[in-house]
């Protein structure tokens, strides 16, 4: 019985491929559906007359999906094609019990059965062959990507080279130019995603979802340009869980002219999580300047952090400007869990690598008007900050006043 009902899941498949007209469709269908029928009579005689007659029509539906599904390979359309109307009236008064609708599913997700669905996933790399169950030797816990172009390659073969097996590599191109990373032989364990000539906000917000991310337990989204002497991925780790920091990064060697004093490496601790700016920046010293911020240059989320800090990304505000000073409201208590890591610090050499690579031709022009652009981000970002929060205290202004009235 199994093979007659495996070759008419062929058959009706193959049928459909030659798109006959629907009529003869129909003819095959429902003949298939009587033979089946009556199959099922023959191998289930002990099942009452009664019973039989008012199932048959949701028989088909019902019986055949599930070991279609589970067993055979037969396509639950033909199969629900093959009932007519009657039974779709018969199982409507049924309530649709046969039908699966779960609200607290995720979005969009309602008709599946909450035991098959996969919500969350990860960067491992499988084979094609063997046990699925035996893919993975070794299970990444961190991840780390770079935006990058292959002129920075020795910059960073070296930054990777500072990361553990621990860690899944993610190369964001922005170039065009993948297959020569090759060269390298951690290149074949990374990951590469390609798209020309975008910034490292805009790959983080289409390829790094937070329900892609799930797994790993931190996320370092970094820059081309950091000099990694004096760093090690795993002690940084390992300081990052210790003092509780869900967002943090590494201190920066004050070399060239810092822009925050926040961010400045301190010779004499571990980590930091407050300073002092010049006089009068800092009316509140638990935020920003002086607490509750690090730069955009080489963040380290905790999986929680991310999972908020993905929604702040704008699509269209590239740059990231100004989301420094705004990831403190995904993060409680700020102050506290925002930090600098002194001891595995960074250099950063600030080499303008995204506009060099790209736009040769009118490179003076094209400087000044990223400039411009990421300044005026950083406006256009603020200003939505602001008026999405008054709309959201306007609302419950309102709401409030109308529960006070009650
Ligand atoms: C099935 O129902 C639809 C609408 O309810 C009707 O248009 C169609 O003619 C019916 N088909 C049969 C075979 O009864
Ligand atoms: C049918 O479903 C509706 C809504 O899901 C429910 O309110 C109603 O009680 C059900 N009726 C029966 C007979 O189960
Ligand atoms: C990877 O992480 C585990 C657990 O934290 C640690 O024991 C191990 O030393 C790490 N591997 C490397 C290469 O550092
Ligand atoms: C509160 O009152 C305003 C104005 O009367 C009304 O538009 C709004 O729907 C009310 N909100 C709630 C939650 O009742
Ligand atoms: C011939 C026919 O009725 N085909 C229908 C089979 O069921 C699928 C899904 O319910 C429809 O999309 C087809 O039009």
């Amino acid at each position: 019985m199994q093979n007659t009902v495996y070759i008419m899941g062929i058959f009706s498949r193959s049928a459909l491929n030659k798109k006959p007209n629907d009529s003869t469709r129909l003819i095959i269908t429902t003949f298939l559906g009587i033979v089946f029928g009556f199959l099922i009579g023959v191998s289930f005689p002990s099942l009452s007359v009664s019973k039989l007659n008012f199932a048959s029509g949701l028989l088909p539906t019902i019986d055949l999906s599930y070991m279609g599904e589970n067993k055979l390979g037969i396509s639950t359309h033909s199969v629900s094609n093959s009932s007519s109307n009657s039974t779709t009236s018969s199982s409507a008064k049924l309530n649709d019990t046969s039908k699966i609708w779960i609200p607290s599913n995720p979005r969009g997700a309602e008709r599946l059965p909450p035991g098959i669905i996969v919500a969350e996933s990860d960067f491992n790399l499988r084979r094609l062959w063997g046990k699925p169950s035996e893919d993975l030797t070794n299970i990444p816990k961190y991840l780390v990507t770079f935006t990058v172009g292959y002129n920075q390659r020795h910059n960073i073969d070296a930054c990777v080279k500072k990361f553990s097996a621990n860690f899944t590599i993610l190369l964001f191109h922005y170039d065009g130019r993948v297959s020569e990373w090759d060269q390298f032989e951690w290149s074949r364990q990374a990951i590469h995603v390609s798209a020309r000539k975008q910034t490292k906000w805009w790959y983080a917000k289409r390829f790094l979802h937070p329900y892609i991310v799930a797994s790993y337990d931190y996320i370092f989204i970094w820059d081309e340009d950091l000099g990694v002497e004096h760093f090690n991925a795993e002690e940084y780790i390992k300081l990052v869980k210790k003092h509780g920091l869900e967002l943090s990064q590494p201190g920066l060697e004050p070399n060239k002219g810092l822009t925050w004093q926040m961010t400045k490496r301190r010779g004499d601790q571990e980590v930091h999580k407050t300073t002092t700016e010049k006089p009068g920046w800092c009316t509140d010293p638990h935020v920003p300047p002086c607490a509750a911020f690090v730069e955009i240059m080489a963040p380290v989320f905790s999986r929680d952090a991310w999972r908020c800090v993905w929604y702040m990304i704008q699509n269209d505000l590239v740059h990231g400007w100004g989301l420094d000073f705004a990831m403190r409201k995904c993060i409680e208590p700020a102050h506290e869990k925002i930090g600098v890591v002194d001891s595995q610090w960074i250099v950063h050499q600030r080499v303008p690598s995204l506009g060099n690579q790209v736009e040769q031709e009118h490179h003076f022009y094209y400087f000044i008007s990223v400039s411009e652009r990421c300044r005026k981000e950083w406006t256009m970002f603020q200003n939505r900050v602001a008026s999405a929060e008054n709309e959201y205290f306007k609302k419950l202004g309102t709401m409030r006043s109308n529960s006070t009235a009650h």
